[in-house]
């Protein structure tokens, strides 16, 4: 028996979650939920009903995608890995949270905007991506000094942001393109084209029900 993962997967959240279990060759049995229909299973446990979630062999809930990258990194026997995602110092473990409450909480909700900027009528598309783009050059300009956020090797806030800057190049992936966000481009690159990515966390499965077949996630190891 394996642990559950609830997710979906065009979820940025989601994205991250499966990320990590993908880096790490963590396994779970993938449920792949439809959102507008949650299966009963997922609604049962109460409460928040979001994905990605997961569900330990005890019955133990993880329910944020975060709670989920730090029960990964608990499983991992790699701890050289572990400590370049999650380094020990104090110092760089509150940075790491402060980026990821900084994109979770100011970065999503103008990209939010600017991805519907339909839903939100009161300004044009451009100025939200305005808005989104403060968050860009504040990347950028990390980027211009090292290879990945806070330095020359990736860690956690690498993984936990690379989903939702994908979602924002591509709503208009031309003037991303054709942005000056040179390091960004490249160090978006380094993800979303890796094989990891598209052939390991981007896997299609089909919705699950109940009854389906258990799928294992990752279904090999991807270096
Ligand atoms: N803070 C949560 C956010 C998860 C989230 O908002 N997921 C979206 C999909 S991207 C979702 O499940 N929306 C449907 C819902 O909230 O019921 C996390 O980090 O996991």
């Amino acid at each position: 028996m394996l642990p559950i993962l609830y997710s979906f997967r065009r979820c940025p959240y989601a994205m991250r979650a499966r990320y990590m279990l993908v880096l790490l060759g963590v396994p779970v049995l993938l449920r792949e939920v439809v959102l507008k229909s949650k299966p009963e299973a997922l609604l049962m446990l109460g409460g928040r009903s979001s994905v990605p979630q997961l569900v330990n062999i005890n019955g133990d809930r993880y329910p944020e995608s975060l709670d989920i990258i730090f029960w990964s990194l608990s499983q991992t026997t790699d701890m050289v890995f572990r400590d370049q995602l999650w380094p020990e110092s104090p110092v760089t473990r509150h940075k790491i949270k402060a980026w990821i409450a900084f994109n979770d909480n100011r970065f999503k909700y103008w990209l939010d905007r600017y991805k519907y900027s339909d839903r939100y009528p009161e300004y044009f598309e451009g100025y939200y991506r305005q808005k989104g783009e403060v968050f860009l050059r504040r990347l950028e300009a990390r980027l211009n000094r090292f290879s990945y956020l806070l330095g020359n090797e990736m860690t956690l806030v690498d993984v936990a942001l690379f989903p939702f800057i994908r979602q924002f190049a591509a709503v208009d992936s031309k003037w991303f393109e054709e942005s000056g966000y040179h390091k960004l481009k490249l160090w978006l690159d380094g993800f979303v084209t890796s094989e990891l990515f598209t052939k390991g966390v981007m896997e299609k499965f089909s919705a699950w029900e109940e009854g389906s077949q258990n799928i294992v996630f990752p279904r090999e190891r991807l270096e």
